[in-house]
């Protein structure tokens, strides 16, 4: 059985910048449901389609199509040492079907990154001067906050009842907060 690791926290807590380094450390596969849903985005695919007025005004993609985009990236070789989920779940409809899902794959831990609000603006602002991604705006991240706290904030009681939540502080050093994620996995 191979594990999966979720990340899990509000929009631009540093989950997709710690995803990366932390799946090659570990050999853990990084699935990021934000990127693949880029991905559809920029090749115009059936899902593209659908998902870009979403991405774009920060609201989320339905769950159905999200599922079964999940549950197919899970049957990919490289998910046989595991992965670490960047983004999915988002809702407590997609946490259950990830349950239903998981009988090849363990949810080992759930990694909560806490930020508050001010800073959490103030990263994405900064990277939507550079990124080009069509959410990094003031209007779209005021959505994504505020369906974050309604619709994936209550995962963490939700993993909690399970015993399988790790808090980190993610503010402060990249690394700093690298090595706190690190030390979780030990
Ligand atoms: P995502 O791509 O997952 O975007 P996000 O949650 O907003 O995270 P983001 O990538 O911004 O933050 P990160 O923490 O990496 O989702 C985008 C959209 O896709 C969603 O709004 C939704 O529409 C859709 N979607 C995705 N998954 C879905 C699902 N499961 N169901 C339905 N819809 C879904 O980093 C943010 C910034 O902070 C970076 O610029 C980084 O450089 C900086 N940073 C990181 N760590 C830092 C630190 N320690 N100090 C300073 N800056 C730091």
């Amino acid at each position: 059985m191979s594990n999966l690791v979720i990340f899990l926290g509000p929009p631009g807590a540093g989950k997709g910048t710690q995803a990366v380094t932390i799946a090659k450390e570990k050999n853990l596969a990084h699935i990021s449901t934000g990127d693949m849903l880029r991905e559809h985005v920029s090749n115009e695919t059936e899902l593209g389609k659908i998902a870009k007025t979403l991405l774009d005004e920060g609201k989320l993609v339905p769950d159905s199509l999200v599922i079964e985009m999940l549950q197919e990236r899970l049957l990919s070789n490289d998910c046989v040492n595991g992965a670490i989920l960047d983004g999915f779940p988002r809702t407590i409809a997609q946490a259950k079907s990830l349950d239903k899902i998981s009988e090849e794959f363990k949810i080992s831990k759930v990694i909560v990154f806490e930020a508050d609000r001010d800073e959490l603006i103030k990263r994405i602002l900064n990277r939507g001067e550079t990124s080009g991604r069509s959410d990094d705006t003031e209007k779209s991240v005021s959505v994504r906050l505020e369906v974050y706290e309604n619709d994936t904030a209550p995962l963490i009681e939700y993993y909690e009842q399970r015993n399988l939540v790790s808090k980190i502080n993610a503010v402060g050093e990249v690394e700093n907060i690298y090595n706190l994620i690190l030390k979780e996995f030990e």
